[in-house]
């Protein structure tokens, strides 16, 4: 029960709990995801990696697919680009802490065999063409003159997960439509359903939706301490506002999941230091009483510790 906690810690969903629970007593489970190689690492991809690690201790095999045509598909580059941006993820994923066993997969490696291919085209006739469009909505560049593209990607990752043989496959909560249309029409090509796990997605340091590495809303996991001060300093963190605050946010996640309290040091004529929990900062920030400036200080510090061994990593 304390694994299942530890995997549960931090998720919006989990579909299904039993069986997850099944899953757990399987004697090598398999957890994966996939990841668009474009771009910077960032805190939105950490908040997912993180989960990973999670079920790496859990005793899950974890598999991360590098989905080089995911990207190709999506218009981030060309291939050779793309591939490049994988290699690079890769050493981020092994210096923010998964272990040396985690297989990483690229996916063109399978992606193209006939038999793949033959999957995917059945799962074409049983998949609606508004509901592979539906799945792609927070997913896609496009917000008009949609590709064929577009289509061909959702099916693509749901015949990984046959391919790929999962027994659970994670995602931030962009990915539930493309994942409730996997465990809807897997059986209609013959392969079981993997368990799928939610978890939120980080705001931007913008204020908007999603953190993105091709909105330059981001912080990267191997930024360098002086670039993590500035984009924390000129962060949207609305005093007094909670909902929607990437600081806030930040804190909760990277901060409040391996501490209990959290130290604001500020000058005596400014209240002087505070011990928070994250209830406790919650309340205060939204009476007014935590400063947005403190607040930043005081994530900017933390944040820039807990980087600490992925720029070590690339030094
Ligand atoms: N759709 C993901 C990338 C992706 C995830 C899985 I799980 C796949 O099997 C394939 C691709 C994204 O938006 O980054």
């Amino acid at each position: 029960d304390n694994t299942i906690d530890m995997i549960e810690r931090g998720t919006l969903e989990i579909i299904s709990h039993d069986e997850l629970k099944e899953k757990l007593q399987k004697d090598s489970p398999v957890a994966y995801i996939g990841y668009e190689p474009s771009g910077k690492v960032h805190l939105g991809h950490a908040i997912t990696v993180k989960k990973m690690i999670d079920l790496q201790k859990a005793g899950f095999k974890i598999k991360i697919l590098l989905a080089d045509l995911h990207a190709y598909l999506n218009e981030k580059g060309s291939l050779e680009e793309i591939k490049e941006i994988a290699d690079y993820m890769r050493k981020c994923f092994l210096a923010f802490g998964l272990s040396e066993e985690t297989e990483f997969i690229l996916g063109s490696s399978f992606q193209t065999s006939e038999e793949y291919t033959c999957k995917m085209y059945q799962l074409a006739l049983s998949t609606t063409l508004a509901r592979a469009k539906r799945s792609m909505a927070q997913i896609t560049r496009h917000e008009t003159d949609h590709r064929v593209a577009e289509v061909i990607y959702p099916l693509m990752q749901v015949i990984d997960m046959l391919f790929l043989d999962v027994d659970v496959a994670l995602g931030g909560m962009e990915q539930r439509k493309i994942h409730m249309l996997a465990r809807e029409n897997l059986p209609k090509v013959g392969s079981s359903v993997p368990v799928i796990i939610h978890t939120p997605l980080l705001h931007g340091t913008d204020g908007s939706e999603k953190m993105s590495s091709s909105k330059e809303n981001f912080i990267a996991i191997d930024d360098s301490p002086e670039t993590i001060k500035k984009k924390i300093k000129n962060s949207f963190c609305p005093a007094g506002e909670v909902e929607g605050n990437p600081i806030i946010e930040i804190a909760k996640h990277f901060i409040y999941d391996h501490k209990d309290t959290m130290l604001i040091e500020r000058p005596p004529k400014f209240g002087g230091n505070l011990e928070l929990s994250y209830n406790e900062l919650l309340e205060s920030y939204k009476d007014g009483k935590l400063h947005p400036l403190d607040l930043k200080n005081t994530v900017t510090k933390e944040l820039i510790e807990i980087l600490e061994p992925v720029r070590n990593y690339f030094e």
